[in-house]
């Protein structure tokens, strides 16, 4: 099922604040200008959402209990966000990187859980009920040679959010905490070139099960913290992502790039990386301005811009 809330009008968030307590359909209709029909209507809607609502003859409509990820939660966490305005909420989908590629820039896909989640260069993404599966549709004032950066700034959200749990970073696209993956990105450009549109799509274990395959090279939140939840963990990545991402479209790049290395676990450790048809072996140093890894081997320093780097 899917449900599409417009970020900038704040009704649906009004109206949950609202019936918090018992609130006539008389009273909510005044206060949005609409008519006893429509207020029913969006009760309606809350309940597909899975808000459980009473009513009552005399009092009207009360929320007796919320679910704890659901879309309203969702749009509350996002309304300020000056580069979103639509929340496109999916209980099951496909990959919500699929599902933005049509959308405009702005939109925010999430999904509860998807069922063809993937990675780079078509591997699968684990996706089961309690992770954080989201896809932010982007037209940033980024030449292409720059748009690299951009997953980099993402991890650099990703483990700020979660550096209380010691998250490091893994060129190009991985945070790690204890050095197993908690946290996937998938960069992907459409649009044309003159505006280029990016969809940053973000998968993160919280409380999800890790399948049995991943059991050595994965983690989840909910492995070392009880009782963490995906919205106060959202929460956390939206913020750090909405201020990173601001820095890097102002041309601070250089701050994004120190705070890289800070968290970077790669730096001095013997690294194999496959880009393309290529192998590069030799060890990290850093990245360089344009975001490149950069790989020193007899003396020689090799710039690598994409591929999949291992610990040997
Ligand atoms: C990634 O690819 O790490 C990017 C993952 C991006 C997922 C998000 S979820 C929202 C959005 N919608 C999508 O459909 N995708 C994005 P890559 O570097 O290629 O790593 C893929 C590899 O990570 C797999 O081959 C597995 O080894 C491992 N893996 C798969 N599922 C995992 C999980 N849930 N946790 C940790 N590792 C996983």
């Amino acid at each position: 099922m899917l449900f599409k809330i417009n970020l900038k009008e704040r009704e649906i968030i009004e109206l949950v604040r609202m019936i918090s307590e018992w609130r006539s359909g008389e009273e909510i209709a005044g206060k949005f200008g609409i008519s006893r029909n429509a207020v029913w209507k969006r009760i309606n809607r809350l309940k597909e959402m899975g808000f459980e609502i009473e009513s009552r003859k005399r009092l009207g409509y009360r929320i007796k209990s919320s679910p704890e990820f659901n879309p309203v939660i969702i749009a509350k966490i996002l309304k300020d966000v000056d580069f979103l305005d639509t929340l496109y909420y999916y209980t099951e989908t496909d990959s919500t990187n699929q599902r933005a590629r049509n959308l405009e820039a702005g939109s925010f896909v999430i999904a509860k859980r998807q069922t063809s989640g993937r990675g780079r260069l078509g591997r699968k993404w684990f996706s089961d009920d309690g992770g954080l599966y989201f896809s932010i549709v982007l037209e940033p004032p980024l030449s292409i040679d720059n748009i690299p950066k951009l997953t980099l700034t993402s991890g650099v959200a990703v483990a700020e959010a979660l550096e209380k749990y010691n998250a490091r970073l893994k060129w190009p696209n991985d945070v790690l905490i204890d050095g197993k993956k908690v946290c996937g990105i998938l960069s992907e450009l459409t649009g044309e070139l003159e505006r280029l549109r990016v969809i940053v799509g973000i998968g993160i274990n919280v409380e999800n099960r890790i399948p049995d395959e991943l059991e050595s090279t994965a983690t989840s939140l909910c492995e070392i913290e009880r009782g963490v939840k995906r919205v106060d963990v959202l929460s956390e990545i939206i913020r750090r992502f909405s201020s990173n991402y601001k820095k890097l479209c102002s041309g601070k790049w250089d701050e994004i790039r120190g705070k890289w290395l800070e968290f970077a676990d790669v730096l001095n450790k013997f690294v194999e990386v496959k880009a393309g048809g290529k192998i590069y072996r030799g060890v990290a140093k850093g990245i360089d301005y344009d975001g490149a890894l950069l790989i020193e081997s007899d003396g020689k320093i090799e710039r690598v811009f994409s591929g999949d780097c291992f610990y040997i």
